[in-house]
């Protein structure tokens, strides 16, 4: 049993630890998204695993996610550097820096299966594209098929009359679609065949990239911070900021935009992005300091399942408390191409100001104050200044009274010794 006035003086130094924000870190926004829905969605969906250079034919084991229906099980997948495959043009990946080819060493089939819940609709896109095998206009031509893992449908793209895909070698096409699982497919597979190539030769064709198949890109950004608690002036704080892509399609073109506090400073040079220290000078990498702002440009694309990881230190200034932080996350829908941000949690740190270190005594004492006399002034007769007549300020009085004193014994001595003198003659 804890005695009542410990228990009060407990309560006080409670009252006054929440005064102080002495109480752990509180989130004071709310995280937009917390979280997100369960994600359908394809494993490597850019075709930026593995990373090559220039066209490159590997077994389907080295290419995370996709399979193959080929007799050999190869997978081609083209980097920067193609342009001596392709009549001298270089071809630019959709997104990121690779793509596939889907006529590898044959036409084939190129697939993923997803877990997928019977009645839920999925939208799915793709980029496609001709490969430039004569002078002139080359098209190639492909179908989406999606159905379970024995049976699968050519899908008709939205705004499309049939299920034939057919690009030119001058751009990528944009081709979307919906999809409706249906009772009892659990696991869907979405694919896409090959129908013809421009040059009728099997091995050559039908680029792909920038494939998603499922639900939209979701990114999650949570802070935290580190550093002294309450802080004082001159301290550093750390904040850390984790993006997370937890939808089922890439995200695009995601920048991070993280204000500095009021009432702290950046730290000069302490931006990180996954650990690579990042410059404060804009266009030299993926990040700056921007305005009053860090900013930071993740990887697009920033695929589903991947967390980018952004530090950055301030000083606190002790001109304002509580500092408070939250960091925002704009990017595109890889699936949709629709805008959308994700916002973090608020974390706030409060900054104290050291107090002096004086000392202040209470006192109970009972004093009996005596009623103030006032004294009036004299003034002696001769109008000479008149002195105090008691208490502490009359020290000086008293000097000049034993000093008057002093003369007027002086002058009566004078006075006796002349009296007591011969007269001259
Ligand atoms: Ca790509
Ligand atoms: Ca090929
Ligand atoms: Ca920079």
């Amino acid at each position: 049993m804890i005695p009542a006035r410990l228990r009060r003086t407990l309560g006080c130094a409670a009252a006054v630890t929440l005064a102080l924000g002495l109480a752990p870190n509180v989130a004071a926004a709310q995280q937009d998204p917390e979280k997100c829905p369960p994600p359908v969605g394809l494993t490597n969906s850019s075709f930026e695993q593995p990373d090559v250079r220039g066209p490159w034919l590997g077994p389907q084991s080295q290419v995370p996610g996709w399979s193959t229906t080929a007799s050999d099980k190869v997978i081609e997948i083209w980097g920067p550097g193609n342009a001596g495959a392709n009549r001298g043009l270089e071809v630019p990946a959709a997104t990121g820096d690779q793509f596939a080819e889907l006529n590898a060493t044959q036409a084939s089939t190129l697939y993923q299966d997803v877990a997928t819940t019977p009645g839920q609709t999925l939208r799915w896109r793709i980029s496609h594209r001709a490969r430039n095998v004569t002078a002139g206009v080359d098209q190639d031509t492909m179908n989406v098929l999606i159905g379970t893992p024995t049976q699968q449908h050519p899908q008709t793209p939205d705004g499309a009359s049939g299920p034939d895909i057919v690009d030119d070698d001058s751009a990528w096409g944009q081709w979307t679609g919906d999809y409706e699982v249906p009772a009892g497919q659990t696991t869907t597979r979405f694919g896409f065949q090959a129908v013809r190539s421009a040059s009728g030769n099997p091995t050559f064709g039908n680029f792909l990239d920038a494939i998603e198949f499922g639900t939209p890109a979701c990114l999650i950004t949570t802070k935290s911070v580190t550093g002294p608690n309450p802080a004082r002036a001159g301290d550093e704080l750390t904040y850390t900021v984790a993006v997370t892509n937890s939808g089922g399609a890439a995200a695009l073109d995601a920048v991070l935009t993280d204000p500095i506090p009021e009432g702290s400073s950046f730290v000069p040079a302490s931006l990180t992005l996954d650990g690579t220290a990042l410059t404060d000078d804009p266009a030299d990498d993926a990040g700056e300091l921007s305005g009053s702002a860090a900013t930071v440009r993740l990887p697009s694309p920033f695929e589903p399942g991947t967390t980018a990881t952004i530090t950055f230190k301030v000083t606190a200034t002790g001109d304002k408390t509580p500092l408070d932080n939250t960091a925002t996350t704009a990017y595109t829908d890889g699936l949709t191409r629709d805008k959308d941000k994700s916002t973090s949690n608020t974390v706030t740190n409060p900054v104290v100001t050291p107090t002096p270190t004086t000392t202040t005594t209470t006192t109970t004492t009972t004093t009996t104050v005596a009623p103030t006399t006032t004294v009036a002034p004299t003034t002696p007769a001769g109008g000479s200044t008149p002195l105090p007549s008691t208490g502490a300020s009359a020290g000086p009085g008293l000097v000049v009274a034993v000093l008057l004193l002093g003369l007027g014994a002086g002058l009566v001595c004078y006075a006796r010794l002349r009296r007591g003198r011969p007269r001259a003659r």
